[in-house]
Parts: structure tokens; sequence; C-alpha cells
């Protein structure tokens, strides 16, 4: 933890917005938390410069104040620096040293070990830590997804039960959804995402939007199981950048292209008229082809990264 030293003045300095606006959101949205000093003073840290650095770079995205720094807000609660409270505690956070190897492997045995005792304070800790330490992308791709694979792999031969994979599964999802705040706000690129029918495995879909979110990108986010004429119709009205069909398995995949098929041109139009891409273990190149869709390869949060802002993306 870093300490809160600096005075409004230099917060204005470092941040470029002036100290009349600062006390406005301080005021207003309580996006800075400062301590006294001795005489009084106000002392702001490193989350208070990292709130409003947040606020600056959504509403630059398109968002309004207020979202913007209630966005910058819960964020900050998941994976900002923290200050302490007595000065001259070192000026490093925790973020300026990047976990090891070995350091994300034991976060990821403490993550196991909680969903193993069913304790879902412990696990929150674990991934408060987590976030702290890897910020979003690297905590999902480090941490997140290596342990739901994991829950899918004790579950498969038994050392965890049904039990276990679900209370996995909903921990997560709720703590990904906490970062879905600011994603459908903004004027940047639109994005629609989806799971076809018969697909329930919507977590890496989640944390794909999370990235893109983060990236500036709007999402609209339908989720798992999505009915094929449901998506083309949002498709329709939405006019979306960007469509993304994501499945760990490739049969329902497959069967959404059957039913692509068989809905009249318009609706298909619309869907191929965005960039569509699908993603997951389950699309092969033979499904995203029966599609009309590029197959996008990668973890979600290195699949998000490769879409550009016009839809677009490397191979
Ligand atoms: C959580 C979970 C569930 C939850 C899902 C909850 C939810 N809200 O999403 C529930 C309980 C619903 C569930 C149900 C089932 N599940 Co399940 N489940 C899992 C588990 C443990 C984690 C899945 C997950 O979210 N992983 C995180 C993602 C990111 O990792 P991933 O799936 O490995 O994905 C990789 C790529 O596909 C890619 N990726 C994934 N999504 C996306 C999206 C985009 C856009 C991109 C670019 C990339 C990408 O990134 C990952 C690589 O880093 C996996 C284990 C595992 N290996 O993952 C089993 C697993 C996927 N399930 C499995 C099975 C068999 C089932 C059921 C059939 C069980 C049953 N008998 O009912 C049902 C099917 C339900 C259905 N109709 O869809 C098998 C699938 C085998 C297969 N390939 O067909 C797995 C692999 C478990 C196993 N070891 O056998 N499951």
């Amino acid at each position: 933890m870093a300490a809160a030293t600096m005075r409004i003045g230099e917060l204005a300095t470092r941040t470029g917005v002036s100290v009349h606006v600062l006390r406005v959101w301080e005021r207003r949205y309580g996006l800075l938390t400062p301590r006294r000093s001795t005489g009084g003073y106000r002392l702001y840290g490193p989350s208070d410069e990292w709130r409003v650095r947040e606020t600056v770079r959504l509403r630059a995205t398109g968002v309004s104040t207020a979202q913007a720094a209630a966005a910058a807000l819960a964020a900050s609660r998941q994976s900002g620096p923290h200050d302490s409270a007595r000065s001259g505690e070192g000026t490093a956070t925790a973020r300026d040293a990047p976990a090891t190897a070995v350091e994300r492997g034991r976060l990821r045995d403490h993550l196991l070990e909680a969903i193993d005792q069913f304790d879902g304070s412990a696990a929150h800790a674990v991934l408060d830590v987590t976030l702290e330490q890897l910020g979003v992308e690297e905590a999902l791709r480090g941490v997140v997804l290596p342990v739901l694979h994991e829950t899918g792999v004790r579950w498969a031969d038994g050392t965890f039960t049904v039990a276990q994979e679900h209370f996995a599964s909903n921990l997560v999802r709720s703590r990904l959804a906490t970062l879905t705040l600011a994603w459908d706000g903004g004027s940047g690129p639109l994005a629609v995402l989806a799971c076809p029918p018969g697909e329930q495995h919507e977590l890496g879909l989640l944390a794909f939007g999370v990235v893109l979110g983060r990236a500036g990108w709007r999402v609209r986010y339908l989720g798992a199981d999505t009915p094929v004429d449901t998506l083309t119709s949002a498709v329709q009205s939405l006019r979306p950048d960007l469509v993304v069909l994501a499945s760990v398995q490739t049969d329902p995949l497959a069967a959404a292209a059957d039913e692509l098929g068989r809905l009249d041109r318009s609706a298909q139009r619309a869907l191929r008229a965005a960039h569509f891409v699908v993603g997951g273990a389950g699309a092969t190149q033979e499904v995203a082809e029966q599609l009309g869709a590029v197959l996008l390869d990668g973890d979600p949060v290195e699949g998000a990264r490769l879409v550009n802002p016009r839809g677009e993306h490397s191979p």
C-alpha cells in the first residue's frame, strides 16, 4: 500500500483535472477519499489519483461524469490501488510489482481451496488480491479462467462435486458482473455478444465482454442460450460493428448455422453486415464457415485484444 501524501493542487497537476472540478467530484460523487494531515489538510493518495484518471478515461469514451465516476469507484474497489493511512509507508503499489508465475499459482490454489470449502468470503478476498496485483486482464487470464478450467477437471475426475462447480461458476459470474457497469455507455464501437441455443457456458464470453468494455467498446450482452431469431432481430435493430457467438461445445454452433440458413435473407444479411466472429473451444474453422463467420482463436482476453475498433481482427 502507498501513502496518502498529496495536496489537492498536486493531484490536479498530476491528473490534469482542475482543483475546482476535483472538489466537485469529491463532493458530488464521493470519488475522492482524502485523509487529514495533522495540520488539518486533506491529503490524497494513489487510489484517489487512479479513480480520477479512470473517470477521465471513461468520460473520453462518451459516458456521463456520474456514470464514469460510479464505474471508477466500483472498479477501484475491485482492482485499483489502495492507500495506507500513514505517510511515508513506501510509494510503490502492489500493481507495480508483477506477480510471478509462482504467485499466480498460489492465488489459483487459494481460490480453489476456498471453492473446495464453499467459502465465499475467502474466495472474494483472494479475488480482491488477484485483481489488485494483476489488474483485470491478467487476473482473468492468469487466475480466474484457469481456476474455472481446473474446476471442470476436478468435477470430471470426481474431486469436486457438481455443487462445488456451481458454487465456483456463480461466484465468478457475480464478480465479473461487477466489472460490467460501464460497458454499455459511451460512443465506442458496438458489440453484441451471445451464446448459441443450447449453450449454457457463458463465462468465457462474459470475460471477453469485460475486456472489450474496458477497451472502450459498448457491449450489448445477450448471454447464454440465445435463440438465433432473437439474435438476428437484435442485430437488425442495433446494427452493431461486431457480433460474437461463443460456445464451448461445437454442436450448438452447428445447429445455429442450420437455423440461420432457414431464416429469411434479410436476417442473415444483418448478421453478416457486422463483423461476425465465433470463439470458444467449440468454434472450429468448419462451423465458422457454415455460419458465414470468422474464427476468433485464443482465450477471451486475447480474443478481445485482437478485434480492433472497426470490428475487424488481425489473424
Ligand atoms: C462452469 C461450467 C459449467 C456451468 C456453466 C455456467 C455458466 N454460467 O457459464 C454449467 C453448470 C451450466 C455447466 C453445464 C454443463 N457442462 Co460445463 N463446465 C463448466 C466449467 C467448469 C467451466 C466453464 C468455463 O466457463 N470455463 C472458462 C472458459 C473461459 O474456459 P474454457 O471453457 O476452457 O474456454 C477456453 C476456450 O474455449 C476459450 N473461450 C471460451 N469462451 C470464449 C469466448 C470467446 C469470445 C473467445 C474468443 C474464447 C473463448 O477460452 C478458454 C481458453 O482460455 C467447464 C470446465 C472447463 N474446462 O472449462 C465445464 C465443461 C465446459 N462442461 C462440460 C459439460 C460436459 C457440461 C454439461 C454437458 C454437464 C451436464 N451433464 O449437464 C452441461 C452442458 C450445459 C449446456 N447445455 O451448455 C464439459 C464440456 C465437454 C465438451 N467439450 O463438450 C467441461 C469441459 C467439463 C469437463 N471437463 O468435462 N458447465
